[in-house]
């Protein structure tokens, strides 16, 4: 199963998307399976965190809608810096709305979010006609503005998305029947789901090789005051067996950002490595 095979080896699976290739390679070659999220208010410092750790992550996740001033000179920072630090982005956008509307909120705005987050998220709730709608969104999108990602093929679309399977709060109404439903979805539509957030893999029959992302991580188990709950890197990636962990306050808070983001990287490339050997 995938708990059991290194990210090289799971990059060579042809069912993978591109992006989840280029993903699984990165992670392998970087020695990283951490995601910062960048809860942060400006672009200056937004780009001054992917300065900070972004030689030590896989993934920045962003919340667009939480930066004051952003627009173009956010846009151009972040594809400036990921191309030279080489992360992808994320933007934690957790669309759920109908298939029609979720295509103009991911195409068009002032976030115009299809132009530079190769990653994006969707809920399952509204129905799975939130996938097609939003890979068509994708497809559309890239072969209108950017002939250089049209050139690496056909579908697959070097844009992929997550489903929220699960989620890190407290209390959440998300049940195992709709976290299954992701997973039969996902397999349905592996040419532009690559994986999942959730708290552990979802991982089953032996040819899935969905990438996991887990948020509500810190190096010691807790939450806050607002229902998030946290598990520590070996939990996460040693015995749930999920693919990347997502930290946002762990690193943010601390005094020196980028010696966190190297102490969480080397806590989750511990625990995947013992994962992987045992
Ligand atoms: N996030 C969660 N839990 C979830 C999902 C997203 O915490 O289940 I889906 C987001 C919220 C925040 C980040 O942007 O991940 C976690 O930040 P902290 O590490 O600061 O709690």
């Amino acid at each position: 199963s995938s708990s059991s095979k290194t990210y090289g080896e799971r990059s060579e699976d042809p069912d993978l998307t591109p992006l989840a290739q280029y993903l699984l390679r990165l992670i392998h070659l970087k020695q990283t399976n951490l995601c910062v999220s960048a809860d942060v208010h400006t672009t200056l410092e937004l780009l001054q965190l992917a300065e900070d750790v972004g030689d030590y992550i896989c993934v920045l996740k962003t919340h667009a809608d939480i930066i004051d001033d952003f627009g173009d000179k956010t846009i151009r920072g972040l594809n400036e810096v990921s191309r030279r630090k080489k992360f992808l982005i994320f933007e934690d956008r957790k669309f759920g709305d109908i298939g029609s509307t979720l295509q103009h909120q991911y195409t068009r705005g002032p976030l115009a979010i299809v132009k530079w987050a190769s990653i994006v998220n969707a809920a399952l709730f509204p129905g799975p006609a939130v996938i097609p709608a939003l890979a068509d969104a994708a497809r559309r999108a890239i072969l209108a503005h950017n002939t250089s990602m049209a050139e690496l093929g056909p579908p697959p679309y070097f844009r992929a998305l997550l489903l929220l399977a699960q989620m890190s709060s407290a209390g959440n109404l998300f049940t195992p029947e709709y976290t299954q439903q992701c997973l039969h979805h996902a397999r349905q539509n592996k040419n532009f789901v690559m994986g999942f957030i959730a708290q552990q893999s979802l991982n089953k029959e032996a040819d899935d090789n969905f990438i996991t992302m887990t948020p509500g991580v810190q190096l010691s188990a807790g939450g806050d005051s607002m229902g998030q709950q946290y598990n520590t890197p070996q939990k996460v990636i040693g015995e749930q067996c999920s693919d990347i962990i997502i930290v946002g306050r762990g690193i943010l808070a601390a005094r020196d950002r980028r010696r966190a983001a190297h102490e969480y990287r080397k806590q989750g490339w511990l625990a995947y490595q013992e994962r992987v050997r045992s």
